[in-house]
């Protein structure tokens, strides 16, 4: 009697079961194609976009390379506000700030007890000012996160390329790190090594750029104090250089290389930097370092050159849109605050931004895919356009060419489409194609290559009620967990 009892009360939730659309069987998840990034990697592609601040110095001297010998009596705004900084960033929608807290000059922007070359030597504040405390703090008060730039290169340092500078640099990363915390991004300068004024030797210092620091040993110091910090440097470990300092990735933008390309310096190897390798061995995104000016550093003769609110929309395209962060440089003037000019051309991007995606055409609505993992729903196309960045489309195994369509319910005009891959499970999509039906006829409207953590394309503007992405190609069945449509 009981057995049937049992029997019945398992037959009814079998039912109910169905009715929900819950019994297909167990389909597993697609294996993580490796390399995958770490959960601090994923917490870094979320940040998209921030600022990196140039200030020292050089901001007084009018120079972009300091020799190492400026009198620390030049360093002395006369407006300094960091929070008006942190405002402006915060407005236009950037997440972070990076402060050159000592640039190639070695002038300290904070009072290091490791050296009298900083700011207790500066007229600002009497001796008592700190641009690292005051800048850090303005970030939290405006919720913005706080990363370093402390040039490995000294060029005022005396014991510069001997043993002796790799105590103090470490010194003074133990300061930093442990004053100023937490610090969201290490910011490891490529240049490395020349003249200067080295405390008076006054010569030219070459150092051998794989041992001299010992990186790994600095690294693993700074990863005890602050293990969330993601290190940037030429090739990683954790983010990698783009390669240049115009602005973009390649189109083909691979998360992935090899770090034998580690220690590249700036020659020779920036067209991988540039591009990642489908083959590497290391999950290592690019960062794209640009400035807002011509200079790194305030020039008041650059006044009138500052980057227009559509070339800084189009460094989004070829950042952001191709799946890698973008560190957009603002110096602030001898003021200490960020011209208005600067201010202008910030306002002006924001506004272009708001304006070209306003409103996601596609979130809701109906998506449908010829090839659903295991025909289960756990994976359905619906996945890509329900905004839930947890959720993906996927393919069965063998899959590696297949579409995605989105009903957009009436027909609209598009520019813009964004493309997500679920890369908690590696970088998979190698090509497609982006098309749109007209007339009943589906045309292709855009072709490229990878997509990774974003893709945004650009199209010519088009009239359309449906949108279909074909992956023509990848590595793996495609995860693709996010469609955007503007
Ligand atoms: C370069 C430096 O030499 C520039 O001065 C600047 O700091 C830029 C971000 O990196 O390698």
């Amino acid at each position: 009697m009981k057995t049937k009892r049992i029997i019945g009360l398992m037959a009814q939730l079998f039912v109910i079961l169905l009715l929900m659309g819950c019994t297909s069987t167990v389909v597993d998840p697609p294996a993580p194609l490796y390399p995958v990034p770490t959960e601090r990697q994923l917490a870094w592609h979320e940040l998209e976009q921030y600022a990196f601040v140039h200030f020292t110095t050089n901001t007084f001297t009018d120079k972009e390379w300091g020799y190492g010998d400026e009198d620390p009596a030049i360093f002395n705004p006369t407006n300094f506000d960091p929070e008006q900084w942190c405002r402006v960033f915060k407005d236009v929608g950037l997440k972070a700030v990076i402060l050159t807290c000592k640039h190639h000059d070695g002038f300290c922007l904070w009072p290091s007890s490791y050296t009298e070359h900083s700011v207790k030597k500066s007229p600002w504040k009497e001796g008592n000012g700190d641009v690292v405390q005051e800048l850090r703090d303005a970030c939290e008060k405006l919720g913005l996160k706080f990363g370093i730039y402390l040039s490995p290169w000294d060029r005022n340092h005396a014991g510069y390329g001997r043993e002796d500078y790799v105590q103090y640099y470490r010194d003074q990363l133990k300061e930093i790190f442990t004053r100023y915390g937490p610090v969201f991004e290490m910011w490891f300068d490529g240049a490395n090594g020349g003249t200067g004024y080295y405390g008076g030797a006054d010569e030219k210092r070459n150092i051998n750029k794989r041992t001299y620091y010992d990186w790994p040993g600095t690294l693993e110091m700074v990863r005890a104090m602050e293990p969330e910090v993601i290190f940037f440097s030429d090739a990683g470990p954790d983010i990698r250089w783009c390669g240049n300092e115009r602005g973009f990735v390649n189109e083909t933008n691979w998360n992935i290389i090899s770090t034998d390309t580690l220690y590249a310096g700036k020659g020779g190897i920036t067209e991988i930097l540039n591009t990642g390798s489908e083959d590497g061995d290391k999950w290592i995104p690019a960062e794209v370092d640009v400035s807002i000016r011509p200079g790194w550093f305030y020039h008041a003769d650059e006044d009138e050159k500052v980057k227009t609110p559509e070339a800084l929309f189009d460094i989004y395209l070829s950042s952001v849109g191709r799946g890698s962060n973008l560190l957009l440089n603002i110096p602030p003037d001898r003021r200490g605050l960020l011209h208005e000019n600067d201010v202008k051309a910030l306002t002006g991007w924001k506004k272009l931004l708001d304006e070209a995606f306003k409103l996601n055409l596609a979130l809701r609505k109906k998506a449908t895919a010829d090839n659903v993992r295991g025909g289960n729903n756990k994976y359905a196309a619906q996945n890509i356009t329900d905004g839930d960045p947890e959720t993906y489309w996927a393919t069965d195994d063998e899959v590696t060419a297949a579409s995605v369509t989105v009903a957009l319910n009436e027909k609209k005009e598009i520019k813009y489409i964004f493309v997500q891959e679920y890369i908690k499970l590696g970088q998979r999509v190698r090509t497609f194609d982006v098309e749109v039906e007209k007339d009943g006829e589906w045309e292709k409207v855009a072709s490229s290559t990878t997509i990774g953590y974003k893709k945004i394309l650009r199209l010519s503007p088009v009239l359309t009620s449906k949108v279909r992405i074909k992956i023509t190609g990848a590595r793996a069945c495609p995860c693709i967990s996010n469609i955007e449509v503007y």
